[in-house]
């Protein structure tokens, strides 16, 4: 492993590639990848410390905030603030937005950062694999003015980098700013992350459908008639069903060996569950990065243009024929047929 190139090596050879590149953006991604460490750290011996379990509060999506859940908050929260780099965070956990004026309050710092701290925390306890989930934008109000809430609802196609940490078997960070999708894998002995995955792409088509189907009854019929699709004898059908119920480790396995994850409407969920800021854009922009595609069923992720920051979006996110194979399905029936 020690003849690959680190992560801190990777990003400054590659920020030129950056149409923007300062240095700014190399020190954002460094500071990301030092709190993945420490989160790492913790994440990986939740089972030996009290740590696991509920913190007895709920965040503004009404679940309960597992510990590891704040714990992951603050550190990212923290290293992002001292590092004295961005000029505002949102996060899953935050109510709302976090404006930060930096060491001299000078609010003269220009990318914001939206992330989930710790995405499928409800596999703490029970030693699934969890991840995190950042996207880092441009800001577009005036320099040396706090930022605003327009800011950070800017559509997807705006980001200028986005990525994850997946805490599984081994500890990944995955991530792009255009220019195609990375995956570096952390040698926990070093604290080094190595590039173990470079230029990671979708495969065209794929055999896993990641869904959950405990939820069938309630699915739009586009919905239920592309799982029957998936499940019939024919062409290189049945599909495989693999839901882990953490949403980085399917988007991860899936771009590996192609796939398709759904998270779509259903009568339980009239908007879907997973949120447009930072889950589905930072997952789509990967997506398209790896020659992959994201939909809300209807239209690209990355198009749709955000009208408040916790706000939840459907998604079909993986390989293009896949998706583009359940939006025909989709496109049967109008977006807000009743089910
Ligand atoms: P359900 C985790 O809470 C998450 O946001 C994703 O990581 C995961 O894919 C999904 O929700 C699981 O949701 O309703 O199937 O338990």
């Amino acid at each position: 492993m020690t003849n690959h190139i680190t992560l801190g090596e990777y990003i400054i050879e590659n920020q030129n590639d950056f149409q923007y590149s300062s240095g700014e953006l190399s020190s954002l991604l460094s500071s990301i990848k030092l709190a993945a460490k420490v989160v790492n750290h913790e994440v990986n011996k939740a089972g030996l410390v009290d740590i696991l379990g509920n913190a007895g509060n709920t965040n503004i999506q009404g679940e309960d905030q597992q510990k590891l859940d704040i714990y992951a908050n603050n550190v990212f929260m923290k290293t992002l603030i001292d590092r004295d780099i961005v000029c505002g965070v949102a996060s899953e956990e935050e109510d709302d937005f976090v404006i930060i004026g930096g060491k001299k309050q000078t609010h003269d710092h220009k990318y914001i950062v939206l992330m989930d701290p710790l995405d499928g925390s409800s596999n703490i306890d029970v030693n699934v694999s969890v991840g995190t989930i950042f996207s880092i934008y441009r800001r577009i109000s005036p320099l040396g003015t706090p930022v605003t809430q327009e800011d950070f609802l800017q559509a997807g196609n705006m980001q200028v980098a986005a990525g994850y940490v997946v805490y599984g078997t081994s500890t990944m960070l995955v991530y792009t700013t255009g220019n195609g999708v990375n995956g570096f894998t952390l040698n926990p002995a070093l604290g080094v992350f190595y590039l173990s995955h470079p230029n990671m792409k979708f495969p065209k088509d794929g055999k896993i459908y990641s869904i959950n189907e405990g939820y069938y009854i309630h699915f739009p019929q586009g919905v239920k008639d592309y799982l029957k699709y998936c499940q019939e004898e024919e062409d290189n059908r049945p599909y495989t069903s693999r839901y882990i119920g953490s949403l980085v480790s399917d988007f991860h396995r899936n771009m590996i060996k192609g796939g398709i994850y759904m998270y779509p409407t259903s009568s339980k969920a009239p908007q879907g569950k997973l949120r447009l800021l930072y889950e589905c854009n930072p997952i789509a922009f990967l997506a398209e990065q790896a020659d992959g595609w994201a939909s809300d069923g209807y239209k690209r992720i990355l198009e749709i243009k955000p009208t408040e920051l916790h706000q939840r979006v459907p998604i079909f996110v993986g390989s293009k024929n896949m998706v583009e194979k359940a939006e025909e399905f989709m496109a049967n029936y109008p977006k807000d047929a009743k089910y």
